[in-house]
């Protein structure tokens, strides 16, 4: 790994299986662009190493997986930042989902906004059962712009979609199991040995006929995603300058409930 690459995102092992590890805990790991950056540049080189067959991605700290995108990094944002931003996490979801190997997320913790929308880009998706998942994001005045729209639907349907991106509802694990949301519940400190063991079943397989069942399984949904994603980054610049986003950061900010106008 080159010495230049962040501390943010933490290489836990590379070879066949590949294990990176999100590593800012004190702000939950929430997701800045620094981090971002980090991750797909993390991603691309992965990519690239042909030994790699499949790769794990976990969270640091005890509290959570990751609580979103960092919120404190978007408030003060104006038009052109507030795009790359978006458009940079657009990116690291969609790497994860084009990179040649399964991608499986281990989720702990709070698994909120971005965080649940980087676990939803992953192939497969095994949380403990602490794990509290949701898309909280219209209670800042904004939606899901990381892809949460689009990939709830593909993974848990129309309904399920609709209910958690309106009320911004957080399940427990349990219920994002039931929903299809995750793949598998297992106790806390299992999550690494699980997500381990699918890794090891995979790695057994043909290679070359896993790495092609990935791409066909992502092509055939494609179209439909793509377009929705454009759809998803345009909705989110148009809420960004509202006063009701501004007040819901500003509600985030000072630990208060927002009080939102419409406008
Ligand atoms: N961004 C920035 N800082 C955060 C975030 C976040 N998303 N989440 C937590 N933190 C920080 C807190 O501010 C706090 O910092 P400090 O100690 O300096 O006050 C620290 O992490 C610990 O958090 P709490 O004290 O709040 O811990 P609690 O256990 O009391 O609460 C919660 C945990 C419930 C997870 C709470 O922190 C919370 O509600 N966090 C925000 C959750 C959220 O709304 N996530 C969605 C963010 S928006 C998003 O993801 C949109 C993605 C797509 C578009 C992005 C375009 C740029």
């Amino acid at each position: 790994m080159s010495e230049t690459l962040a501390e943010s995102v933490r290489v836990h092992k590379e070879g066949q299986l590949s294990h990176l590890v999100l590593n800012r805990a004190a702000h939950l790991n929430a997701l800045n662009p620094e981090m971002l950056q980090t991750l797909l540049t993390h991603l691309e080189r992965l990519n690239k190493n042909e030994k790699v067959r499949v790769l794990v991605i976990s969270a640091d700290g005890e509290k959570a997986f990751v609580a979103g995108a960092d919120i404190n990094s978007m408030a003060s944002l104006g038009p052109r930042p507030i795009a790359d931003y978006v458009e940079l996490g657009q990116r690291v979801m969609r790497q994860i989902e084009t990179v040649r190997f399964p991608v499986i997320a281990a989720v702990h913790g709070y698994a909120l906004g971005g965080g649940l929308e980087l676990a939803l880009a992953c192939d497969l998706i095994v949380a403990a059962d602490d794990a509290k998942l949701g898309q909280p994001e219209v209670g800042l005045g904004i939606l899901p712009g990381f892809g949460g729209t689009q990939r709830l639907i593909h993974r848990c349907g129309v309904a399920a979609a609709r209910r958690l991106v309106y009320t911004g509802e957080i399940i427990s694990a349990e219920e994002a199991l039931r929903l299809g949301i995750v793949d598998k519940l297992v106790p806390r400190g299992e999550i690494i040995d699980a997500a381990y063991a699918w890794a090891n079943t995979i790695i057994q397989k043909a290679p070359l006929a896993v790495a092609a069942s990935k791409r066909v399984i992502r092509e055939s949904q494609d179209q439909c995603l793509n377009a929705g994603l454009r759809l998803e980054v345009a909705a989110f610049l148009e809420l960004f300058p509202t006063l009701d986003r501004e007040e819901g950061m500003d509600a985030f900010k000072h630990k208060r409930e927002a009080k939102f106008t419409g406008k």
